[in-house]
């Protein structure tokens, strides 16, 4: 139990401002809830050893009305106090970026919105730089992040920054991420969606602004290299009608952008580190890697043909 404590996925290693806050409310809940406790049981032990002979009436009348009535509406009251105390300062007005996360079966499109350049992507007010799985955010600035999803319910949760969000299908929930401290923290879809949502993971990367300035604009560059066999092979064998590389003919919606895809930590949702051997085993049949991922193997293609494609993803930063 203690290692779930620290780290990059822990809810008890805070580093955004909510989480910070859901922390203390745990904490105090958890006290609060202890104390009790303790007190419901001396209660129960008095009551069935303590006192030899009847309890009165009234006394037993007492104990209902104080500690029945009186008591939890006052506990409960105070929470509700304070609860509602903390949220306007959480759902403050963000002063960063805008980032469009749709919930997929089973990853995350990711897209920055840039000034000046409105779309859709699903039912998602879209920006101009598409990515996937992988969300970079400034340090020190309230960043929005407006959710949805096309077909099923999914929640973002990125436990260090802040609780969690539900995608929801037909409708664009807003969250806000105010991290405190630079770093790469592990987010999780939160709410079960099928088969593969164990595996439905992603990365938030914490950087000082003019980084996170240079990502994007460095995001919204077209393909590092688009000739060579890697990508002939990639338009030929069909990727093309799922997956998008930005200066190729390839404009799939189906799949992640992989316009930049060796530049993320990982590929898969979350799921494999980003490597040439990874980009190989991962076209030759997601399906043994990722139950129940939605992209069909290709195990059929010769071992020359994946090999050149892996090779030519690899160069894609
Ligand atoms: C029917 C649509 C479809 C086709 C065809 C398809 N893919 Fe995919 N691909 C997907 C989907 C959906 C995912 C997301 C899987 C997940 O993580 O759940 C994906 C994920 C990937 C990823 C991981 C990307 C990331 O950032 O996590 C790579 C790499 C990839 N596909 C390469 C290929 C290659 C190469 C081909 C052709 C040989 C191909 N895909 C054909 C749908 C497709
Ligand atoms: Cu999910």
């Amino acid at each position: 139990m203690l290692t779930g404590c620290q780290g990059a996925q822990s809810a008890f290693d805070p580093a955004g401002v909510e989480a910070e806050r859901v922390l203390t409310l745990f904490w105090i809940m958890l006290a609060g809830g202890t104390a009790i406790w303790i007190v419901v049981i001396g209660v129960s032990y008095y009551a069935a050893r303590g006192k030899s002979g009847p309890y009165s009436d009234r006394s037993g009348i007492r104990l209902i009305v104080w500690g029945g009535c009186v008591f939890p509406a006052v506990v409960l009251a105070g929470l509700l106090w304070w609860g509602l105390t903390m949220m306007p300062e959480l759902r403050r007005a963000a002063d960063g970026p805008t980032i469009a996360v749709s919930a997929e079966r089973f990853w995350w499109r990711v897209a920055y919105a840039v000034e000046g350049e409105p779309g859709v992507i699903r039912n998602l007010p879209r920006g101009g730089v598409p990515s996937a799985n992988e969300i970079w955010i400034p340090l020190g600035k309230r960043t929005e992040i407006l959710l949805s999803s096309p077909d099923v319910i999914h929640s973002f949760w990125v436990p260090p920054l802040a609780g969690k969000m539900d995608a929801i299908p037909g409708r664009v929930n807003r969250l806000v991420l105010e991290p405190t401290r630079p770093g790469v923290f592990n987010g999780a879809c939160a709410e079960y969606c099928g088969t593969a949502h164990t595996y439905m993971g992603f990365r938030v990367v914490v950087v000082p602004e003019a980084e996170f300035e240079a990502y994007v604009a460095s995001q919204a560059l077209p393909a590092a290299t688009t000739d060579g066999s890697g990508a002939r092979l990639f338009v030929q064998n069909g990727c093309a009608a799922c997956h998008t590389v930005r200066g190729t003919a390839a404009d799939g919606d189906v799949g992640p952008d992989l316009t930049h895809v060796a530049s993320r930590r990982t590929i898969a949702a979350g799921l494999l580190p980003t490597t040439v051997e990874n980009f190989a085993a991962f076209i030759r049949s997601a399906e043994h890697i990722k139950p129940g991922v939605e992209m069909p193997a290709f195990g059929i293609l010769p071992e020359e043909e994946i090999t050149a494609i892996a090779q030519w993803l690899g160069k894609l930063e």
